[in-house]
């Protein structure tokens, strides 16, 4: 099993768009492992974004995301990382399929409602600059079954 840092991003949020973007994770069968909601700091996001560091976009981007709320999360299922990625679909809203999350709901790159980790290794890194250790919680679903073989 794999995890994967998912965000819902201010615009989302701003849009009451937490509840759809949870339960489509929710009903792919995708076990949530940890949740906050809350405000990014300019250092966080600095952090978090530091390989975009240098891109014209890097200054809005961080403005956005320090910009208001965000719910930050951890998700955990088989091939979750890329799978998740799949969900939300291209950068670019405008060339996310229809069924993704960005295909959906949003239109412009800069309001792209959600992120998802690239990789297992940013995942790692991405859940270690989110998350302590003990705000992960270990569960194991009832219906676990009924999901895998
Ligand atoms: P993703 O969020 O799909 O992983 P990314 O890591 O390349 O995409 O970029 C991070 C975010 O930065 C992206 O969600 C939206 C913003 N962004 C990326 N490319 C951009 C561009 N050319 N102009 C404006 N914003 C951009
Ligand atoms: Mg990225």
């Amino acid at each position: 099993m794999e995890r994967t840092f998912v965000a819902i991003k201010p615009d989302a949020v701003q849009r009451g768009l937490i509840g759809e973007v949870i339960d489509r994770f929710e009903q792919r069968g995708f076990k949530l492992v940890g949740m906050k909601f809350m405000k990014v700091s300019n250092e966080l996001a600095e952090k978090h974004y530091g390989e975009h560091k240098g891109k014209p976009f890097f200054g809005g981007l961080v403005s956005f995301i320090t910009s208001a709320p965000i719910v930050a999360m951890v998700w955990e299922g088989k091939d979750a990382v890329d799978n998740i990625r799949k969900m939300m679909g291209k950068t670019n809203p405008k060339d996310a399929d229809t069924g993704t999350i960005r295909g959906d709901l949003a239109i412009d790159i800069g309001r792209n409602a959600v992120h998802g980790s690239d990789s297992v290794e940013s995942a790692k890194r991405e859940i270690s600059i989110f998350f302590k250790e003990e705000e992960l919680v270990n569960w194991e679903p009832e219906i676990h079954k009924w999901i895998y073989e």
